[in-house]
């Protein structure tokens, strides 16, 4: 990649790195003596009695769900028989409990499972078919060790890749992602290093999108705390009460904030959702992938009646109108133009306009867009639902517009359209070194780099670091991750290049459970659950209470199980570089370690044994709010913005330069602006002659991801439904309950329906994460959306579109 493109390019951070690493909202500064501990000390029950022995240890969930929850494990006799969690202090806001949802209450459940892997084991069958055989360790080292040493020695250290995995997100020494963050990363460093990953599953269309508009690689929005001053809030393809649950969860922060502005809440999104439940004022739905045309007509309406905030956009903003537009851009490319029609393409975005591609009536879009302009301060936020689109990168740059033309951007109560802020607890990480190797994929694109690699390049492909991929990816570490299979796209494609076993050559897998991808390991490896081990788990999303938690083995490993820093060493001391690896620390010599650094960063944290029996420790943030880029707005000159030009880019030219080099397939938008661009299988697309109804995926309270599908009781409390609308049902003769098929060329799932007004018609809806369960001809009856989603990548993130999808639903059976 030439140097120029290079540098036009965002630096690939992800949002908690970002948000770690900048000393805007990351960690809490050490601030000894002034701050005490929040509750008191909660002493470890022990009783014992001649035959039973109880105990209580702190242990936690350390799943990807945007938020973390301590869980006290009540062990007897070695085995955990129930859990409670948080039940310190008074539980008052902005100290109060950090209590588990049902999915961390039933981890008791997830370590018992059946599904649980017990040994070592190695595929005898194809990938895919779930035959293994049992191993010894020492086999399984030997024949990974032998197996990564010819593939470094005949392909390099670029055929080696760690793929993505959340599963323990959570952790300090076992954290799984990022992954140059975990234990593999450490050992592969001292290898040589591995293919590197750029974005992730959850936002890189939003990082990158966003990254043009407010710089910075990762766009704040305020905090939800800062909404008690807000006088409206609008919520964007977000659904906090179901992805942020729980009492660490920002959904606390969200109830809170609006109990006490009582602002007016409006929440756009094609489902009626858990977090509108009852507590909205208006629920604006809309067909997905429409937002930007929802935008800009409100836009119209705004710039029509003269009530944007022309000094702001005058002062803080680069491509409102002609006056700010940078000198390479063409005359009337300027947003302004584009709105009245008076731009390149000609057409006016007037409510009308909006109102056929939305499908939203064109007085809710006037009597909104009235309301965002005149209501302030207004608190603008969205999900990343709206982002994980075929358009998403645009989708969520629209969104912004809004904050942006109504000057809510850097005050308190309003916001920047973004991701709702957090602060981060400040803790050390566990060293991995740093890969020595530069070259980097964009996080979907794995697939992809088995089969085509070489054809791979910057300018068609997104490939960082080199202008093309030079070597294809030959081995996979796959740890606490299902994206192999189950959370990647079109399952029936990716089976298809993991068939070929001259293609990609091994596969190890690090896993819990026998889930969908550990059915495609070569050599499958069972790892402990946390409630075997100990670890440290710092807050993921948690407003102005960040915390941690202290994680100590609550039983003994179960069956042959051991954990992934003992694989890691053991592994790493046949590969050469053992004592490099452990620098002669265990895990627990880690944590010492790491907890000794912790302290003199924040030296009001508790001494490492009383942590561990408190479990769980609990820091106010400096602020109770936090307002994204205040201080730019206070003075734009001192504290300019991350973007080139230190202001706001509505119109961007790094964007104008990327969309004239890039190479794009048909109907792939990359533009200055945040315009409104049709999706490849969108409301709009030919495709839907055949294929007439959008589904579209949502982050489900059943499961996170894929983590705690097996688990029989969260099955019955939240079933896996597809969402339809009764007029759509009714055309298909499809009742409620009733078992019906949803599909495309991509494959056929067969689950009930859930037939509802809570969705627009022409919509469906499937909560992702369901476990795949394939039937001889390939029919999943597990519900997993991914059998239908598309490996087609957005234009500019290369990002997973796994809301953007077409499908035709029939019935199949009457309940
Ligand atoms: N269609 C569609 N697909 C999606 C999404 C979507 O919205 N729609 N969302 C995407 C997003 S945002 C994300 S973040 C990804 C998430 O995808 P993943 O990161 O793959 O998340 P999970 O499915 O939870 O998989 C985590 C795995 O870790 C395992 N695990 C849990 N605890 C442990 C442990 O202690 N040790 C080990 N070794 N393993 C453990 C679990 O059993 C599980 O198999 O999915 C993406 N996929
Ligand atoms: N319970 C639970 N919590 C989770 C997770 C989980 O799997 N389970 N996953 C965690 C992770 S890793 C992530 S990344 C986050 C994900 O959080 P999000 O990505 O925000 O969650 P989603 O449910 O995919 O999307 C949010 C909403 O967007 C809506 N939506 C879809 N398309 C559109 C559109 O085009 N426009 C608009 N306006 N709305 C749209 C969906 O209906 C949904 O209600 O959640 C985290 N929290
Ligand atoms: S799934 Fe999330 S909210 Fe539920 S217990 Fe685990 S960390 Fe907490
Ligand atoms: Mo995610």
């Amino acid at each position: 990649m030439n140097n120029k493109l290079k540098t036009l390019l965002t630096g690939g951070l992800t949002r908690r790195d970002f948000m770690k690493s900048s000393g805007a909202v990351g960690g809490l500064a050490a601030t000894a003596g002034t701050m005490s501990l929040p509750f008191k000390s909660n002493p470890v029950a022990a009783a014992t009695t001649a035959t039973v022995e109880e105990k209580l240890v702190w242990s936690s969930c350390p799943v990807n769900c945007g938020s973390r929850c301590p869980l006290k494990m009540r062990v007897v006799d070695g085995e955990i028989k129930s859990l409670e969690t948080d039940t310190y202090g008074e539980d008052v806001y902005g100290d109060h409990q950090v209590r588990a949802c049902l999915r961390g209450r039933s981890m008791r459940r997830r370590v018992y499972n059946p599904d649980r892997l017990k040994y070592p084991m190695k595929r005898i069958g194809k990938r895919g078919e779930g035959k293994f055989k049992r191993i010894s360790w020492e086999e399984a080292y030997d024949e990974i060790a032998a197996n990564l040493t010819r593939i470094l020695k005949d392909y390099g250290n670029e055929a080696v890749y760690i793929n993505y995995g959340t599963g323990v997100l959570g952790g300090t020494v076992t954290k799984s992602w990022p992954p140059g963050a975990s234990p593999i990363a450490r050992m592969m460093n001292l290898l040589g290093g591995y293919l590197n990953h750029y974005g992730t599953y959850s936002s890189t269309q939003y990082t990158h999108g966003l990254d043009y508009t407010y710089g910075g690689g990762w766009a704040y929005g305020n905090s939800f705390s800062d909404m008690k001053n807000s006088k409206l809030i609008v919520q964007f393809g977000h659904n906090p009460a179901e992805t942020n649950m729980s009492g660490g969860g920002i959904i606390h922060y969200y109830m809170e904030g609006k109990e006490q502005s009582k602002a007016r809440t409006i929440i756009v999104d094609p489902r009626y959702t858990d977090t509108a439940g009852g507590r909205e004022d208006l629920w604006i739905p809309l067909r997905p992938g429409t937002d930007a045309a929802f935008v800009a007509g409100m836009a119209h309406v705004m710039i029509s009646e003269g009530i944007v905030d022309q000094p702001f956009l005058d002062k803080y903003c680069v491509g409102y109108d002609e006056k700010t537009l940078p000198a390479s851009a063409p005359a009337k490319s300027d947003y302004k133009s584009y709105i009245l029609g008076v731009g390149p393409d000609g057409i006016e975005k007037t409510p009308e306009w909006a109102s056929k591609i939305t499908g939203i009536p064109v007085d809710i879009i006037v009597q909104t867009a009235r309301e965002i302009a005149l209501t302030k301060p207004c608190a603008i936020h969205q999900g990343l639902g709206i982002q994980r689109h075929a358009n998403g990168e645009i989708a969520a740059r629209s969104v912004a517009m809004l904050s942006i033309l109504t000057g809510n951007v850097g005050v308190a109560g309003g916001g920047t359209g973004g991701m709702p802020g957090s602060y981060y607890f400040n803790f050390a990480s566990f060293p991995t070194f740093s890969n020595p190797v530069e070259t980097s994929i964009p996080v979907f694109g794995w697939s992809e780099a088995i089969y085509r690699a070489t054809d791979m390049t910057a300018l068609k492909d997104g490939i960082r670091g080199r202008d093309k991929l030079e070597v294809p990816i030959k081995f996979i570490w796959n740890y606490a991750g299902n994206c192999l299979v189950n959370q990647h796209s079109d399952i029936n494609r990716t089976h298809d290049i993991l068939q070929k076993e001259d293609d990609c050559e091994m596969i190890v897998v690090i896993e819990n459970h026998m889930t969908a991808s550990a059915k495609y390991a070569d050599i499958l490896l069972p790892d402990l659950t946390t409630s075997e081990q100990s670890d440290f788990l710092m807050s993921s999303e948690a407003d102005f209470m960040p915390f941690m938690i202290f994680a100590s083995q609550a039983i003994k490993p179960q069956f042959e199980c051991r954990g992934v820093y003992e694989m890691c060493a053991d592994i790493s001391k046949r590969m050469g570089v053992g004592q490099e690896f452990t620098e002669g620390r265990d895990q627990e010599g880690w944590l010492k370690h790491l907890y000794a650094e912790s302290l003199k960063m924040n030296p009001s944290l508790p001494s490492y044994d009383e942590m561990r029996e408190m479990g769980i420790f609990r820091q106010k943030a400096p602020k109770d709010t936090f307002v994204a880029y205040d201080t730019f707005r206070q003075n734009p000159e001192e504290s300019p913005l991350g973007t080139p030009s230190g202001k706001i880019e509505i119109y961007s030219e790094r964007l104008a330069e990327l969309a004239a080099t890039w190479e794009l397939p048909e109907g792939d938008v990359i533009h200055p602006l945040p315009i409104q661009a049709s999706e490849f299988e969108g409301w709009d697309s030919p495709v839907r002659e055949k294929f007439p109804l959008q589904l579209t995926g949502f982050h489900y309270k059943a499961r996170t991801h894929s983590t705690y599908g097996s688990v029989a009781v969260l099955k019955e409390a939240a079933p896996q439904e597809m969402w339809i609308n009764p007029v759509d049902a009714n055309e298909r003769g499809i009742n409620n309950g009733d078992l019906i098929r949803i599909f495309n060329d991509r494959g056929e799932v067969h689950i009930p329906a859930k037939v509802t007004p809570r969705i627009i018609p022409g919509v469906v809806a499937l909560g992702e994460g369901a476990w795949y369960a394939p039937d001889k001809n390939k029919v999943d009856k597990g519900g997993c959306i991914n059998v239908l989603t598309s490996q087609r990548p957005s234009p500019l993130a290369k990002g997973n579109p796994q809301h953007t999808n077409l499908v035709d639903v029939q019935l199949v059976k009457k309940a």
